[in-house]
C-alpha cells in the first residue's frame, strides 16, 4: 500500500520539476532569513536567481553539523521564534548539542512523511503501534508518534525503558507493530525469554528499526527472535527526525528516501565532488519544504549510495542503501578502514555468540589496537572450555581474514554487556584517555 500516491509515485521529470521549484524558493528564503546563508552567497558571488537547473544545487555552500553548533541554539533558523511550536535536540557524542525549531506546518509535514513511512513498512489504520523509541528532545518518539497518528493508528507512546513492564504491554494490547533501536529489540526479546513468554507467538507483526547501524545478520536474528518482519528506517534530527526514508516491505531493496521534500546527493566526503549516485560516499540532503531550520545540503557523514530506478513496490522515489557507518565511526586500525558494522557481521555469523559486543579501541605506542568483547550464550557459557576457544580463534581468524586486521577477541559471560534503551554504545575508544 501507498499512503501518498500521488507524490510517492510522481514521474521522475514531474519530480524533478517540483524539486527545483521548491529548491528556488528556499534559496530566496534562506538568503532572505538566515544570515549564515546570506554571508555564504554573498562570499561565493551567489544570488538565489543562480540557481536555474536542479544540478545548480552543487553551486550552494555544504552545511556541517559544526555550523549549527557555532550558532547554538538559534541562530540558523529562518523564523522568528513565535512561529516556532516544536523543539527538539541531538545530543551527540561530543560537542555541544545541535537544535533544532519545527513550524506548525513543518510538523504536519513530518507527520504525513511518518505516516507514508509507515503505510511503506507494512502498517495500516487499524494497527496498535508500540513505540519504545524515546519521548524527549530525541526526534524518535514523538516523530513517531504523530505520524502512527497521522495515519489513523493507535500509538502506545511507551518511550524507552521499564523493559519488563514493555513486554507485558506487548502482549496485554496485542501490539501489531513496534518501533524502537534495533539493539532494543533484540532486550525486549532477551527480557520475553526471562519471562517466561514467547515473544514471537505474540500478534506482533513489524518491527520499526532505525536511529542506529545495524546489518542484514542483525536483521536476520531479530526476525527469527521476535518471529517479525524487521523494516530499516532512517533520519537525522537535522533534516528532520525519523521517516527521511524507510525501506518499503515489498521489495526490501534499499529505503526509499522522501524526494519531495529532501534534495540528496552524494559526494567523496573528503574532496566534496559529487560522485555518481551509485558510487559509495557520503549523503548529503537540501531540505526543500522545511520552514523552522530549512538546511542546504547538510553534510550527514552518514555512507550510502543512491538507487534511482523505480522499485517494484510502485514508488518512483530514489532508495538510498541502508546505512552501515558513518565516516567518523571508521575506526582505522594500523592503517585499515574498519566498520562496526562488518565486525558485528562476523560475530552474528558465528554460533554460539549474540549480537551483545563493544568495541574497545586503545593506543599502545603509535598504533591503534582493537579488542572486541562478546557475549556468549546460555548454551555455550555452559559448554566445555574448548568450545569457547574454538568460538574465540575462530573470530579472530575470521576478522584477520575478511577485514585485514588483527583484534584481540574476548568472549564475555551471558548478559553482562549494558543493554541500552535507545542508541547502543558499541564504541569505547580509550585513545584520548590519560
Ligand atoms: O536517530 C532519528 C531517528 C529516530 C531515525 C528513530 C530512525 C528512527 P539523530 O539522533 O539525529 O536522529 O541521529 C541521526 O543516526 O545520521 C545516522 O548516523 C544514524 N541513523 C539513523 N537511522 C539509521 C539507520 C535519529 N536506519 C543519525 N541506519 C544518522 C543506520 C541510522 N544509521
Amino acid at each position: 500500500m501507498i499512503f501518498d500516491v500521488k507524490n510517492e509515485t510522481l514521474p521522475r521529470e514531474e519530480l524533478e520539476k517540483l524539486q527545483l521549484r521548491r529548491l528556488q524558493a528556499l534559496c530566496e528564503r534562506v538568503y532572505a532569513n538566515v544570515p549564515f546563508y546570506r554571508k555564504k552567497f554573498d562570499e561565493k558571488g551567489l544570488k538565489p536567481a543562480d540557481i536555474r537547473k536542479l544540478e545548480d544545487v552543487r553551486l550552494l555552500p555544504f552545511t556541517e553539523k559544526q555550523d549549527l553548533r557555532n550558532h547554538y541554539p538559534f541562530g540558523m533558523f529562518a523564523v522568528s521564534r513565535d512561529q516556532i511550536v516544536r523543539i527538539h535536540s541531538s545530543s551527540g557524542t561530543t560537542g555541544k548539542a545541535t537544535v533544532v525549531g519545527y513550524t506548525k506546518r513543518d510538523l504536519e509535514t513530518w507527520g504525513q512523511l511518518m505516516a507514508r513511512s509507515f503505510v511503506a513498512a507494512g502498517a495500516t489504520a487499524r494497527d496498535m503501534i508500540h513505540n519504545a523509541y524515546g519521548y524527549g528532545l530525541f526526534t524518535g518518539g514523538l516523530g513517531a508518534h504523530y505520524g502512527g497518528e497521522t495515519l489513523g493508528a493507535a500509538m502506545v507512546p511507551i518511550s524507552g525503558g521499564a523493559t519488563r513492564r514493555q513486554v507485558m504491554l506487548l502482549k496485554d494490547f496485542e501490539s501489531d507493530v513496534l518501533c524502537c533501536t534495533p539493539s532494543y529489540a533484540l532486550f525486549l526479546a532477551e527480557s520475553a525469554a526471562e519471562m517466561g513468554i514467547d515473544i514471537r507467538r505474540l500478534p506482533l507483526r513489524i518491527g520499526i528499526f532505525g536511529a542506529e547501524p545495524w546489518t542484514e545478520e542483525m536483521r536476520r536474528d531479530i526476525e527469527a527472535k521476535l518471529g517479525i518482519k524487521a523494516i530499516d528506517i532512517y533520519g537525522l534530527s537535522e533534516v528532520m527526525g525519523p521517516g527521511v526514508a524507510i525501506e518499503c516491505e515489498d521489495a526490501q531493496d534499499g529505503l526509499h528516501i522522501q524526494e519531495d521534500h529532501f534534495l540528496a546527493e552524494i559526494i567523496d566526503p573528503d574532496s566534496g565532488e559529487k560522485k555518481a549516485p551509485d558510487e559509495e560516499g557520503e549523503l548529503v540532503f537540501t531540505t526543500l519544504t522545511k520552514e523552522g531550520i530549512p538546511l542546504l545540503r547538510y553534510r550527514t557523514r552518514d555512507l550510502t549510495t543512491l538507487n534511482a530506478t523505480p522499485c517494484r513496490c510502485g514508488r518512483t522515489t530514489a532508495r538510498m542503501r541502508r546505512v552501515t557507518g558513518r565516516s567518523d565511526d571508521m575506526l582505522i586500525i594500523r592503517g585499515v578502514n574498519v566498520f562496526p558494522s562488518q565486525i558485528e557481521s562476523i560475530l552474528i555469523e558465528t554460533e554460539g555468540l549474540t549480537p551483545h559486543y563493544q568495541l574497545i579501541i586503545a593506543r599502545q605506542g603509535n598504533m591503534d589496537t582493537l579488542e572486541v568483547q562478546v557475549e556468549v550464550n546460555e548454551s555455550m557459557f555452559s559448554d566445555e572450555i574448548k568450545n569457547l576457544q574454538r568460538a574465540e580463534s575462530k573470530v579472530t581468524k575470521n576478522i584477520k581474514e575478511f577485514l585485514g586486521v588483527t583484534a584481540k577477541v574476548k568472549l564475555v559471560e551471558p548478559k553482562t554487556i549494558a543493554r541500552s534503551e535507545g542508541k547502543a554504545k558499541r564504541i569505547i575508544d580509550k585513545r584520548n584517555e590519560g
